[in-house]
């Protein structure tokens, strides 16, 4: 079982590593490639038609502008679908983003931040935690890894006082 990342250009991979940088962490396979919704339409379908026999369980789609790239892969799959819009080009991703979250009923696209990859990578292993336990049990130990970080850092700053505890951040 892997995770099938698709991105419109290589523009994309400074972005798109932040998510296989989480996968790696957490031992996830996955699949990375580029295909274009709208420059290499024919491969993009063919690509979603066969994931689910390539093994793949769940789709990170990622792309900028006119981001057609994840709805039109949830439209040649039944596998659920992470969209992930970037933010490239003069409107700085809120394109991406509306073309992305405003699919049509009956076509559905789960939509993450823009530019948020890490957070396409940490849903994408909470769906494969609804099936699996060693995954939710990975969800449930990144929870309390941030929860404890954050506490580390209000115990820090009830010691040291604000100012103090900004110089060691310098
Ligand atoms: C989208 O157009 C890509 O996902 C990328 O974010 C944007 C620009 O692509 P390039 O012109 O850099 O290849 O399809």
């Amino acid at each position: 079982m892997k995770i099938g990342i698709i991105i419109g250009s290589d523009s994309d991979l400074p972005v798109i590593v932040e998510c296989t940088e989480v996968l790696e962490k957490f031992g996830l396979e996955y699949e990375l490639r580029i295909l274009s919704a709208h420059r290499t339409p024919n491969e993009v379908a063919k690509w979603a038609e066969e994931a689910e026999e390539r093994g793949v369980a769940v789709i990170i789609a990622a792309a900028g502008l006119a981001a057609a790239l994840p709805g039109v892969v949830a439209a040649h799959t039944d596998l659920p679908v992470i969209g992930l819009p970037l933010a490239s080009g003069p409107l700085v991703g809120l394109d991406a983003l509306y073309s992305i979250v405003q699919m049509p009923p009956g076509v559905p696209v789960a939509t993450v931040g823009i530019n948020n990859a890490r957070n396409a990578a940490y849903l994408a292993l909470r769906i494969l935690g609804v099936a699996n336990p060693e995954h939710r049990l990975m969800v449930r130990n990144h929870r309390a890894e941030q929860t404890e970080k954050v506490l580390i850092k209000d115990s820090l700053l009830q010691e040291k006082g604000v100012k103090r505890y900004m110089e060691g951040k310098k």
